[in-house]
């Protein structure tokens, strides 16, 4: 058996498909196993840049299957629309699979969300993609799953009953526009015949592949941080991005898990609303933002850009057991005189080792830093722990002590082969 988790420990966009798109070299089979086209995913090889939203970071690797797992919200039109990117790059896609037990993100869903967005004092900053609307659908047992849309009158009818729902909802509560059924059904039925050779039951494939001892990876979107029920609720997506998400939403025993990778970003990034405690909102915030190039990869907004937490990064070890961590974008602190950490929240003159559950609380929160000295060598080419420098080590081994977790790489640019091993 050789299964292997990858996740974000922050609040997303640590470069886990750049992590996932180096592991998968070593893959049979890649599983995405929640999110949906809310991630952006980047994966940079040979100077070429690959943006994924709905596949997974796998996918360049062609001898691999690609999963859409069941845990996932897919929206089909976006996914044929990533397909083709990819082909007209020259790249295969014909080992890419939809679970059928994954839910049809709808384009009510997407309209939904915006909706919502708009209507709300305290917005969550959502992508806009739909994701909540389609997760809330699917807890409250109205979801369409792939596996109704195979027989397209059994999916008629199903649109029908939702979309009746939805416009109701739209139109009274909303203040919105109704939907247009047979536009709708038309964009569907033009999908057809490409969707449906790609649904499977992918739960027997997982499963199958654990046992006959091939190597699976199961990639996280999102991050800890963003997890619907250890994140800063309400600030959070609305699955479960950690490794717990993976027996739920990719249909394995937790008992099969082996090893979980956390990745760790070497400074602190959010995109949407919600506290962050580290964040920096002056010069030096600008200047990580510029040097880490620090931009939503679907939405292109702009992120919130802070010093590095470890009581988050320690928090997303208790909730994911990590068995490693990798240490991405280091390169990118190189030039400063010194480097900040938070380890510790000090709340109302009282320091915790921890992160408190209400978001109200965290928001009152003043880091606790600890202060490390910078490097100016540039390390971007640099392809041994030997060669880095000693306050580059010494920044890493604090994470590696701090959190109790062995740092096995370390990433130091973001093309496919600018990698740092370790262990
Ligand atoms: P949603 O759309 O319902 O999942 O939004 C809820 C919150 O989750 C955050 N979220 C993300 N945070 C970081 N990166 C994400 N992916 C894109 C990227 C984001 C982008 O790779 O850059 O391009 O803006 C992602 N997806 C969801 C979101 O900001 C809300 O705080
Ligand atoms: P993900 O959502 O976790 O996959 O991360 P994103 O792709 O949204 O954002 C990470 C960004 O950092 C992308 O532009 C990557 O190409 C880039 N990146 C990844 N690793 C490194 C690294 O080690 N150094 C630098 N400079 N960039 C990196
Ligand atoms: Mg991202």
């Amino acid at each position: 058996m050789s299964t292997q988790v990858v996740v974000g420990t922050q609040w997303g966009d640590e470069g886990k498909g750049k992590i996932v798109d180096v592991l998968a070299e070593k893959a049979d089979l890649i599983v995405r196993f929640q999110g949906g086209d809310n991630a952006g995913h980047t994966v940079v090889v040979n100077g070429q840049k690959h943006v994924l939203h709905l596949l997974p970071s796998g996918v360049l690797h062609e001898d691999a299957l690609c999963i859409i797992g069941p845990g996932v919200v897919c929206n089909p039109f976006v996914l044929l629309k990533e397909m083709e990117t990819l082909e007209a790059s020259g790249l295969k896609t014909d080992h890419i699979v939809i679970s059928d037990r994954a839910q049809m993100l709808m384009p009510y869903h997407q309209y939904q969300d915006e909706l919502e967005e708009n209507a709300k004092k305290n917005k969550i900053g959502t992508t806009k993609r739909g994701i909540g609307p389609c997760y809330s659908d699917k807890y409250a047992r109205r979801g369409i799953r792939y596996h109704e849309f195979i027989d397209f009158e059994t999916f008629k009818v199903r649109l029908k009953e939702c979309l009746d729902f939805k416009n109701a909802l739209f139109t009274k509560v909303y203040g919105g526009k109704a939907m247009d059924y047979d536009q709708m059904l038309a964009d569907f039925e033009a999908i057809h015949d490409r969707i449906v050779p790609m649904i499977r039951e992918t739960t027997h494939i997982v499963n199958e592949a654990i046992d006959a001892d091939q190597r699976v990876l199961f990639e996280g979107a999102q991050a800890c941080m963003l997890d619907i029920n250890y994140g800063t609720y309400p600030y959070v997506t609305s699955s479960s991005p950690t490794s717990g998400g993976v027996p739920t939403g990719a249909g394995i025993a937790p008992s099969k898990i082996q090893t979980v990778v956390g990745v760790v970003k070497a400074y602190s990034t959010r995109v949407g609303e919600g506290p962050f405690v580290s964040e920096l909102l002056d010069e030096q915030g600008d200047w990580i933002r510029e040097h880490g190039f620090e931009y939503g990869a679907t939405t292109g907004r702009p992120r919130r850009c802070g010093w590095l937490d470890l009581l988050v990064v320690k928090h997303a070890n208790m909730l994911n057991g990590l068995t490693d961590i990798v240490i991405t974008k280091i390169d990118v602190l190189t030039g400063l005189d010194q480097i900040k950490v938070c380890v510790g929240y000090e709340i109302d003159g009282k320091v915790y080792d921890y992160i408190p559950s209400d978001q109200h609380t965290v928001a009152k929160a003043k880091p606790v830093y600890k202060i490390f000295k910078g490097w100016k060598e540039d390390i971007s080419a640099m392809k041994t722990y030997d060669e880095l420098p000693q306050t580059c080590k010494d920044y890493i081994q604090f994470i590696e002590d701090f959190t109790g977790v062995r740092v096995s790489m370390v990433s130091v640019g973001p093309d496919r082969v600018n990698n740092i091993y370790i262990h």
